[in-house]
């Protein structure tokens, strides 16, 4: 388990440097003070999607930085905003797991819910669990062959049912056979789902009570897939997910997608939520666990 964390943050490492606004913010607090300074320090943080809320706080911290002490140095004042920002993260504390524990995988259609179930199986799988996925997603044609395609190729179970059918029904027979065949780990997948549409953010609520119904206090962990492609959009979406049905973690997709890495940080600041995971690439592989101080170090970094 040690060896997959250590060699998945290595990846991240590598990859996410690319999101790196340090050298940038260095070479503007080498330039005189003025107010045209703060604009373009303001203009750099929102360019890199972390949100109007951050960007502006980010930038008065500098101007108060610089207001005590006009000679701070370049990296003093990078280490002050890694602090300020990683105040803001809320980390991912691994939750205690009984047998079967329930993960319901939520997100608005294409954000990666399917794949992403495939990688987290997959991890677990490697750790040694049994893992069971329900293919509650009824309404798409191919995404019960899609769930079940990943299902060979990770080598785990899965329960289905027809397309159109009732997806709690779904949820009822997938958690019952998880309760007679062992599982460790259940994995429900969901249709995809546009946050403005009431009626299936409500259905989401019915999932999680039929779910409840079968195996107590579950679902246990609810994971909200978000793109981080979407940018603005995604965090709105998540904030409207997360009213209806609470998130309990993020897995954040595509993020090797994007040049922009702030939206780590401008989702978390808006639903308060923690990132799990992150994915990197459309293969089993290409998933990391999310760690806020080698983010921020990337994403601050002057090299
Ligand atoms: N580059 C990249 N592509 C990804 C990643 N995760 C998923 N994808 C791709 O995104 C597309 C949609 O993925 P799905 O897993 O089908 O998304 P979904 O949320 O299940 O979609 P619906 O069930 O239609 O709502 C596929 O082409 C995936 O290969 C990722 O981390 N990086
Ligand atoms: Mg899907």
């Amino acid at each position: 388990m040690f060896k997959f964390f250590k060699s998945k943050l290595k990846k991240v490492a590598i990859s996410l440097k690319k999101f790196s606004i340090g050298r940038k913010l260095k070479a503007l607090f080498s330039k005189k003070l003025d107010a045209s300074l703060f604009e373009e320090l303001e203009k750099l943080f929102y360019e890199s999607d972390l949100g109007v809320k951050i960007a502006l706080e980010l930038t008065d911290k500098v101007r108060e930085i610089l207001k005590k002490d006009p000679d701070t140095s370049s990296d003093e004042i990078l280490k002050i905003l890694k602090a300020e920002l990683l105040n803001d993260i809320i980390e991912y504390e691994e939750v205690e797991k009984k047998k079967p524990h329930v993960i319901m995988i939520v997100g608005v259609n294409g954000s990666g819910k399917t794949t992403s179930i495939a990688k987290i199986a997959k991890h677990y799988k490697d750790e040694g669990k049994k893992v069971l996925l329900i293919a509650a997603d009824t309404y798409r044609a191919a995404a019960v062959d899609q769930l079940a395609s990943w299902a060979e190729k990770t080598d785990v179970d899965i329960v289905k049912s027809k397309q159109g059918s009732d997806p709690s029904s779904v949820v009822f027979d997938g958690l019952t056979a998880a309760l007679n065949r062992d599982v460790d780990i259940v994995i429900i997948d969901t249709a995809g789902r546009l946050h403005t549409k009431t009626g299936l953010m409500q259905e989401l609520e019915k999932l999680k009570r039929v779910s409840n119904k079968v195996i107590e206090n579950s679902p246990h962990e609810t994971l909200l897939v978000v793109d981080a492609t979407s940018g603005q959009n995604g965090v709105d979406g998540a904030k409207i997910f997360n009213s209806y049905t609470p998130i309990s973690s993020i897995f954040l997709t595509k993020l090797d997608g994007t040049a922009k890495g702030g939206i780590v940080l401008s989702i978390q600041k808006e639903i308060k939520v923690p990132i799990q995971w992150i994915g990197l690439g459309e293969k089993l592989g290409d998933i990391t666990a999310f760690n806020a101080k080698e983010f921020v170090d990337d994403l601050l970094s002057t090299e």
